[in-house]
């Protein structure tokens, strides 16, 4: 008989196969405790979420891709699960890493992509997932982009910043504050820019550049990479940035390093906690602009830099498995790799992104990309590896969202976690069952959010801020996968259900 029991940061099981057998019960009696009889302890899994920046559905090889080749990806979803309707919940990047991170709907606070020197997003007294997995034993950290604001508001550089991640659930954190494209481009460590000369304190403002101090607008001669739109702003490596920032030298990031810099620090943090259950939440930085490979990396995929760096990605992905080998982990650990939005070419510089693109379908088959209220915005790779208790190179149709992962969780450590729209769906995230979600709100950029449900997505009908009205739009995603056809005038009814449906769920509180 298997009862609920957690022993400290242990559960037990019969044997390791157990799981797998008993594959039809809830998951989360299967990791609880099993009575005085137990052959062996087992310890928690560990948790790793990889979090690419506006890779898409079509980018890698494993989700179809021809043009270019992923084998550190590709490699997870041998081993591991294909979600093919896994969502973000947003086109964009700070909207859908809240959501990953509070199990909450972005647009109930009204998140947008924010500034370098935004304040923190996620209040401190919000319920997260690295919260939620601290209660249940783990140590949590995160390394790579964070782009949920920090401080209160006029956050000095230059003193320890507070709230950072660590007051929102990580015992560790090692990011960069905003975009690779917004000031300030400096590491910031437990809430402590790295390598900081104090001689040499850091201004950051998204108002007015500071008296003396370049800018690509301005100085277009000092520019390695040029924009084609905005990124006009404060110069750092020779790329024109969003904001202006003056000071800190010696702790400004260098694009091309920024890989190994993010993936060390990953290994680092696994290395140090190997002995405990830990979370590692892996936010790397390509594909987003500016993209600048490594040497390494720089010319090899024929797509241009663009391609370069998701190849540059794929190699960090590939050497964090390899760590994690190393280190005898694997077995122990589940993976999940993901996106936070969908694609861009020209994303405000000139970096040929459109111009070598050749036949590669950055969305897949999808319409849209990133910003857009399409699938091809909100629709993004989902690979989760879990040995032995997720069977390796299956694939899932289950309509899931990364809103999800921390209640999916919470129900698998048994612990009990209540989040705002993130539903329990740990059984169609390890493809135990067929079933997802029954809908889900997605958003595009600005208030266009739009609803998914069965077979059918549905753009209600809207008034853009300048008073334009625009249409309903309702795609069979079943025999239109591509949204080709907008059936709104064929089935109104199925337009006022879902706008009602959309509606309802926003009033939820
Ligand atoms: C946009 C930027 C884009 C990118 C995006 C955020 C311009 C013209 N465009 O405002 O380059 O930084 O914000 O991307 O400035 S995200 O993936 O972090 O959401
Ligand atoms: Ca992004």
């Amino acid at each position: 008989e298997i009862t609920t029991r957690l022993v400290g940061s242990e559960m037990c099981i019969r044997d390791s196969t157990d799981l797998l057998r008993l594959g039809a019960l809830p998951l989360a009696a299967l990791i609880a405790g099993c009575g005085g009889n137990a052959k062996k302890t087992e310890k928690l899994p560990n948790i790793v979420v990889i979090m690419a920046d506006d890779l898409g559905y079509g980018d890698i090889s494993c989700y179809g891709a021809t043009e270019i080749q992923t084998p550190g990806i590709d490699r997870l979803a041998r081993e591991g699960l294909r979600q093919m309707n896994g969502h973000c919940t947003s086109a964009t990047s700070t909207p859908s890493r809240f959501a990953m991170l509070t199990g909450m709907y972005p647009w109930r606070v009204g998140a947008a992509i924010l500034p370098g020197d935004a304040p923190m997003l996620i209040k401190e007294d919000m319920p997260t997932f690295p919260k939620m997995l601290k209660q249940a034993g783990y140590a949590t950290g995160v390394v790579g982009k964070w782009h949920l604001g920090l401080g209160n508001g006029n956050v000095n550089w230059n003193e320890p910043i507070t709230p950072s991640p660590n007051q929102i659930g990580f015992d560790y954190s090692y990011i960069m504050a905003a975009t690779n494209d917004r000031v300030p481009t400096v590491y910031v460590k437990n809430g402590r820019v790295v390598n900081l000369d104090p001689n040499d304190p850091i201004e950051v403002s998204y108002k007015h550049n500071f008296p003396g101090e370049p800018t690509g607008k301005d100085n277009p001669e000092l520019l390695r990479m040029h924009p084609s739109l905005g990124h006009n702003m404060s110069i750092t490596n020779g790329i024109p940035r969003i904001g202006y920032m003056k000071g800190g030298k010696s702790a400004l990031w260098v694009d091309e390093e920024m890989y190994k810099v993010f993936l060390d620090e990953a290994k680092e943090y696994v290395k140090a906690h190997q002995q405990q259950p830990f979370f590692l939440y892996y936010a790397l930085h390509q594909p987003h602009v500016p993209r600048l490979p490594n040497a390494m990396f720089a010319g090899k995929s024929k797509l241009g830099p663009r391609g370069d760096v998701i190849l540059e990605a794929d190699y960090c992905v590939s050497e964090f498995l390899n760590y994690l080998d190393e280190l005898n982990l694997t077995e122990n650990t589940i993976v999940i790799f993901t996106s936070d939005n969908g694609p861009v070419l020209d994303d405000g510089y000139q970096d040929m992104a459109e111009e070598m693109n050749g036949n590669h379908k950055p969305a897949g088959p999808f319409r849209g990309w990133k910003c857009d209220p399409y699938e091809g915005g909100a629709r993004i790779p989902m690979i989760v590896r879990w040995p032995g208790k997720i069977e390796a190179g299956t694939t899932s149709d289950a309509l899931i969202c990364q809103v999800d992962f921390c209640p999916s969780f919470a129900a698998l450590l048994n612990t009990s976690y209540e989040v705002k729209d993130g539903e329990n769906q740990i059984d169609a995230l390890l493809g135990k069952s067929p079933e997802g979600r029954e809908n889900l709100v997605l958003e595009g950029y600005g208030i266009d959010l739009w609803l998914k449900e069965g077979d059918w997505a549905c753009i209600p009908e809207y008034t853009t801020r300048r008073g334009e009205i625009v249409e309903a739009r309702l795609y069979n995603l079943k025999e239109d996968i591509a949204q080709q056809h907008n059936l709104a005038s064929e089935y109104p009814e199925k337009v006022r259900e879902m706008t009602e449906k959309l509606q309802s769920i926003k009033a939820r509180n």
